[in-house]
């Protein structure tokens, strides 16, 4: 009885988690709300030394993986068997927000430390695990540490893949690496039983259903493509229009055509050009070179399809006399989240009050690999108007105790599981 009535009264610490939440907002601040960590910059670098450090003062154990993943653990009865995790990304858009991926982070080190204040006991090992580059603003593609974890992303291509320098994402690990400590060896894809995530919702519903908290159903199909087009350079002043190839002008022609095929009456469909650039990019001169990025998402994996395989068409072929190729360096189709997690996860809300209703994610987010591995679901809490990737993002402290809380309960109760009652995720 001791032990139910311990935690009927365990709660998280809100002083504890804004304190957090404050502190990592400096490292990186732009000054005007939000905060600019791209991963494995110095500032992504210097949060997770952060996060590493409140760590090892609770004496967790505190592990890395050959992408640079980091796995926060505290020990349960029985510690050879498979934990409970919880986590998301401390890396932010350029700039970005203050709660998309940080939020996720210390509600899962307020779990780990809520339980340690209180001495409870746990059967199974919880497990706190940071992303690497989640947002994939620095290096493409976005999830790219849980994507490599989960198998579905060679560690090759990961550590190839370059920022705008042409600084690789080895060497940017290597050398974020040397200011992080001690840490163990953590591999790949080891067994776990079960993953919740809280995140906020960064979209409009919960807050304009009056809703504490989102029970994720599972996350929409994504898929990335970078175009390159190639013209030729030429002066602006006394190149005839006939003899240009005016890679600028063909990128337009292409983007016109996508934009046209991705109107949607039922607004499903999620079309973004977010990344255009435009060489030698100077007044004068006609553009000779136009790379820019295609971001599509759908619920469903046929209009998604649907939309992938009219790229080529569009983007593949010679436009305006300027060569061009198109290549999708992300393709993730939509997911559904574990029935039995999502069923602990509302038990939860239930037993703290908190008003809750089932939805969908827009946004992609680590799960969606760790759902590959595991019975896996997230926790939603509401945001300011829905406003995320963006330096306004905000989220209420009552929410993000909240959904802490409940994240505690739910992760509680698969962490006393004995074996897994849990049905495997259908393959
Ligand atoms: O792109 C996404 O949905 C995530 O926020 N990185
Ligand atoms: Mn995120
Ligand atoms: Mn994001």
């Amino acid at each position: 009885v001791s032990s139910q009535l311990k935690t009927m009264e365990l709660s998280v610490d809100l002083d504890r988690l804004m304190s957090r939440h404050h502190a990592l907002a400096k490292i990186g601040a732009t000054g005007r709300g939000g905060v600019c960590r791209p991963a494995l910059g110095p500032e992504d670098t210097a949060a997770r030394r952060l996060l590493l450090d409140w760590a090892r003062a609770r004496s967790f154990s505190c592990a890395i993986d050959p992408i640079g993943n980091l796995f926060v653990r505290r020990n349960g009865g029985e510690p050879g068997w498979p934990p409970v995790s919880t986590g998301s990304h401390l890396d932010t858009q350029i700039p970005g927000g203050n709660y998309d991926g940080i939020y996720g982070v210390i509600a899962g080190l307020e779990v780990l430390e809520t339980l340690e204040d209180h001495d409870i006991s746990t059967r199974r090992p919880i497990e706190l695990v940071v992303w690497n580059n989640e947002e994939g603003a620095r290096f493409s593609p976005t999830t790219m540490g849980s994507s490599v974890y989960s198998g579905a992303t060679s560690i090759e291509a990961a550590l190839e893949s370059c920022d705008r320098e042409g600084i690789s994402v080895r060497k940017a690990l290597a050398e974020s690496l040397s200011k992080l400590g001690n840490l163990d060896q953590h591999a790949f894809g080891a067994p776990c039983h079960a993953y919740i995530e809280a995140h906020i919702e960064q979209g409009p519903v919960l807050e304009a259903e009056g809703l504490s908290i989102g029970v994720v159903t599972g996350i929409q199909g994504i898929s990335q493509f970078q175009t390159t087009i190639t013209g030729e350079a030429a002066h602006a002043g006394t190149t005839p229009r006939r003899r240009r190839r005016d890679a600028l002008l063909a990128a337009m022609s292409q983007i016109s055509g996508l934009a046209k095929l991705a109107e949607d009456p039922g607004d499903k469909l999620r079309f973004t050009i977010g990344k255009l650039t435009v060489l030698p990019g100077t007044p004068n001169t006609v553009p000779s070179e136009v790379a820019f990025t295609i971001d599509l998402r759908h619920p469903q994996r046929e209009a998604l399809d649907a939309f992938r395989n009219s790229i080529e068409r569009i983007c593949g072929t010679e436009t305006l006399s300027c060569k061009s190729k198109v290549n999708e360096f992300l393709n993730s189709p939509p997911i559904d989240f574990d029935a039995r997690v999502r069923s602990v996860i509302r038990d939860a809300a239930i037993g703290r009050g908190a008003s809750f209703m089932e939805l969908a994610s827009g946004a992609t987010h680590d799960a969606k690999y760790m759902a590959k591995l595991c019975p896996t679901s997230m926790i939603f809490i509401p945001c300011l108007s829905g406003i995320s990737h963006n330096e306004a993002e905000m989220a209420a402290p009552s929410d993000m105790e909240c959904g802490a809380n409940v994240l505690l309960d739910a992760i509680k109760v698969l962490a006393d599981e004995t074996a897994s009652p849990i049905a495997q995720v259908p393959a």
